[in-house]
């Protein structure tokens, strides 16, 4: 026989006998709390394709985003997640380090993507082969979007009007790229929506309303944040007036809450397409968001703080090799979601990934991932947690709290100034000032000259800053 043609026989015999490659349908939500989907408990919100997700899927209860830098925490969120960089590492305009979707590329996978971008048009084609429907800015109408679509020169081609609303549009493009898949190369789709950020515009025929009256505050809703955060008159801060008003959160919560179900409306149609593919055995679904945000808890309204209902995000994963129905309380971060599914997928990751993929817990869902966490807003937040215990610290006004969120899971009662929490807390002050050290984070955790920590909300209005 010739050489060529047995090695040709020997090639289809280790391809018919190996596993199907995974596929990966990555879906991410855009300031989406961790507590809006029905089925990890939130009595209110309907949705029924993301507790369809939960069922099929491992849920993670104690997934985070690192931080920001400024008022638009999209932009490291983001950039974390497609490098694998941490907070303090990251470039945000993802032009200096390897993505995770272009190592999906070059391991052989068609890559795509779709929606919300916001690391700057330059980066798009770095990451991904095709993307369709991008939208590059920050923060828009969503009924009104300016998209484009990734052109063979890698730069971003015209800008043109979204038809639809944009989450649908984007869902339509995925929906388009996954059923076009011959099978032929392994796909890595990418879904970005733009929503449930503000402002919450949904079309006008979406048939899922809730009423105001009936929506809970949350649990620790407050009129006025106690104390000046650093960061008390950012964009979102100035959406709504102070004290904060109790009707205005729940229409606030209600208009939010329909998005999130119209983004559900989306995420079933992806569901829908890959479950009637033939990639429907061997394809990951994960579904996660940038960020949480503040619905009026700890008088708040945005996500530049490092309270859980702000930092921690969804994490749903569903798929071949991961356990149906199942929770984990294992402590992540986002950025180490992509190692994760390159871990899975047989993808070697970028040579400046420090995310640590955590597929043990897939195996073991009570398993263990990261020992403590640790996070940053600017130069005025500092927080770390090991899960049960957290603490926050705000060098400006040389302040610190101490959440237990075992007892206190929504950071009501603050133990700083307990006797008994002394020694903790100087031992945890002194492992965040060991996390900073080791990502070279300069900013003293004690300054000369604090500023008072009293606040009063402006008379006027104030300038905006920030953005998203
Ligand atoms: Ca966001």
């Amino acid at each position: 026989m010739p050489r060529f043609l047995l090695l040709g026989l020997l090639a289809l015999a280790a391809v018919a006998q190996a596993a199907p490659p995974t596929n990966v349908v990555f879906i991410f939500a855009d300031d989406q709390q961790a507590d809006t989907i029905a089925a990890l408990g939130n009595p209110v919100i309907k949705t029924p394709n993301l507790d369809r997700l939960v069922k099929r899927g491992l849920s993670f209860t104690r997934a985070y985003m690192q931080g920001g830098n400024n008022g638009a925490t999209c932009v490291p969120s983001r950039a974390m997640l497609m490098s694998g960089r941490s907070y303090f590492r990251v470039d945000e305009k993802l032009m200096r380090d390897e993505t995770w979707p272009h190592a999906f590329g070059q391991a052989g996978y068609a890559t795509f993507a779709s929606g919300k971008w916001h690391n700057g048009s330059g980066s798009v084609g770095r990451s991904f082969q095709t993307a369709k429907a991008m939208y590059i800015g920050g923060m828009t109408n969503p009924m009104k979007a300016q998209v484009c679509d990734l052109l063979p020169t890698g730069k971003m081609g015209p800008q043109r009007l979204s038809p639809k609303h944009l989450c649908e549009e984007a869902t339509d493009e995925v929906l388009a790229f996954v059923k076009g898949q011959d099978g032929t190369k392994p796909f890595y789709a990418y879904l970005a929506f733009d929503g449930p950020h503000d402002p919450h515009i949904v079309p006008a025929d979406f048939p899922v309303t809730y009423d105001p009256a009936k929506i809970p505050l949350p649990a620790n809703f407050l009129p006025q944040h106690p104390f000046n955060n650093g960061e008390m008159v950012v964009r979102d801060e100035l959406l709504l007036p102070w004290p904060r008003p109790p009707a205005a959160i729940q229409q606030m919560l209600a208009d939010y809450y329909r998005y999130v179900s119209f983004l559900d409306q989306q995420i079933g149609r992806v569901l829908d397409a890959v479950e009637a593919s033939p990639a429907a055995a061997n394809t990951l679904i994960v579904f996660t968001a940038d960020s949480g945000v503040a619905r009026g808890s700890h008088g708040l309204i945005g996500k530049q703080n490092l309270y859980e209902h702000s930092i921690r995000v969804p994490l749903v994963i569903a798929g071949p090799g991961v356990p149906k129905d199942q929770r984990t309380d294992a402590l992540c971060y986002l950025f180490d979601v992509l190692p994760t599914l390159g871990k899975v997928c047989g993808v070697a990751a970028p040579k400046t990934s420090e995310g640590r993929e955590f597929t043990a817990v897939f195996a073991k869902p009570a398993a263990a991932h990261r020992e403590r966490l640790f996070f940053g807003y600017r130069n005025v937040q500092r927080a770390l947690s090991d899960g049960r215990w957290k603490l926050i610290r705000y060098p400006q006004i040389e302040r610190t709290q101490l959440f237990d969120l075992q007892a206190d899971p929504f950071e009501m009662m603050d133990l700083s100034g307990k006797p008994e929490h002394a020694d903790r807390i100087s031992g945890m002050l002194g492992r965040l000032a060991e996390e900073q050290k080791a990502v070279d984070d300069a900013l003293p955790l004690v300054v000369a000259k604090p500023q008072p920590a009293d606040w009063m909300p402006p008379t006027k209005k104030a300038s905006k800053s920030g953005e998203k």
